[in-house]
């Protein structure tokens, strides 16, 4: 059977082109600094993000949580967009690891009220815990895929800079913002202290992340990796994939954000379902069950049995990412299998 698999872009498998290179890749002990194709891809990714220093780490997750790390000490105040992927989806790691507490921060579609932000950052006060850091997602994940506007970015790295208080920004789908804005992925990228992207979601890469800000910044994260466990040896062997991501693999994304409208707009005009179509501005589809006798659950495993396989987000919202190995024609396809699964459920 035929299958559509709209879990995820982080499904994704390397093209041809990176299986060859991953096979002809020059390594070396990247914990000695001795991987050359690892040092080419982190140059690669301070040419692309405008930062001074970049560092490869096995997952965006692990990205995030150094740059929380490094930017805070025990007991500091972060501020978060309320569905920020950092706050849902890594475990808590931040509570175990960097020891913070988080102040979530209300959002429309992932963009954060500034004034919110501003009346967040906590005064100099014997009782309070001190706010150190910032966190912004763009795109953003749990919203759709949606996506945040330059001139907001600078709006709140301007806040911030003006409190003396760092920004990371976790850009896991950066390449996907500027696609839709039209605008460099490093105009974005500038706009923050720390920037985490991922070379393993609509890219293609296997494995991997990049970290990027200042050299200070690098070195203390450098220390941070290791003590997580995340120094690679033989690391070129993946870095070797990250390096076409980067460089072959960002333009068609577009392709993706359109595959996503068509997606989007065939899903909505199935009777009791129903898609914001403006949240649909990048390779994220968020389906509401608007039916009182059906919940996401049920419709997952339904269109599960016809090869169509997506991800529960809540008891009435299904996720549906699109990606590489997504065609127009399997859209068309999963749209009538979806019609023809609700109708008979
Ligand atoms: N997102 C995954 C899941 O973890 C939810 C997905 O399928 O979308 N930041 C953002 C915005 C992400 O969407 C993800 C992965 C990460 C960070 C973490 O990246 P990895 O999976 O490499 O740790």
């Amino acid at each position: 059977m035929k299958s559509y698999d709209y879990r995820s872009d982080t499904i994704t498998k390397p093209t041809d082109k990176m299986r060859k290179a991953m096979y002809e890749a020059q390594v070396g002990d990247d914990v000695y600094g001795e991987d050359p194709t690892v040092k080419e891809l982190e140059e690669l990714s301070c040419k692309i993000s405008g930062k001074e220093a970049a560092m490869f780490v096995p997952s965006g997750t692990m990205g995030n949580q150094i740059a929380v790390k490094v930017h805070t000490s025990p007991a500091d105040e972060i501020l978060l967009e309320e569905n920020c992927h950092i706050h849902w989806y890594e475990g808590g790691g931040i509570g175990a690891i960097s020891g913070v507490v988080s102040k979530l921060i209300k959002s429309k579609n992932g963009l954060m009220d500034i004034d919110q932000i501003e009346r967040s950052i906590r005064a100099d006060d014997i009782h309070f815990p001190h706010t150190s850091l910032i966190c912004m997602e763009n795109t953003n994940n749990k919203c759709g895929g949606t996506v945040i506007d330059l001139n907001s970015m600078k709006e709140i790295y301007s806040l911030a800079k003006k409190n003396g208080i760092k920004v990371h920004l976790d850009g896991a789908r950066i390449f996907n913002a500027a696609a839709y804005l039209g605008v460099s992925p490093k105009m974005l990228m500038m706009e923050s202290d720390s920037v985490m992207f991922c070379l393993s979601k609509g890219l293609c890469a296997p494995v991997g992340s990049i970290l990027a800000g200042d050299e200070d910044f690098i070195k203390r994260a450098r220390k941070t990796r290791k003590m997580l466990g995340g120094g690679m040896r033989q690391a070129g062997i993946l870095a070797a994939a990250g390096i076409i991501a980067l460089e072959e693999m960002t333009d068609r994304l577009a392709e993706d954000h359109e595959n996503a409208r068509m997606l989007a707009q065939g899903l909505d005009r199935i009777n009791g379902l129903k898609v914001e179509m403006d949240t649909v501005q990048t390779n994220i589809v968020m389906c509401d069950v608007t039916r009182d006798d059906l919940d996401s659950y049920r419709l997952r495993e339904e269109l599960g049995k016809s090869g169509v396989y997506s991800t529960v987000i809540t008891d009435k919202r299904l996720r549906f990412v699109l990606h590489y190995h997504i065609s127009k024609s399997d859209v068309t396809e999963t749209i009538d299998i979806v019609k023809k699964a609700t109708f008979n459920l």
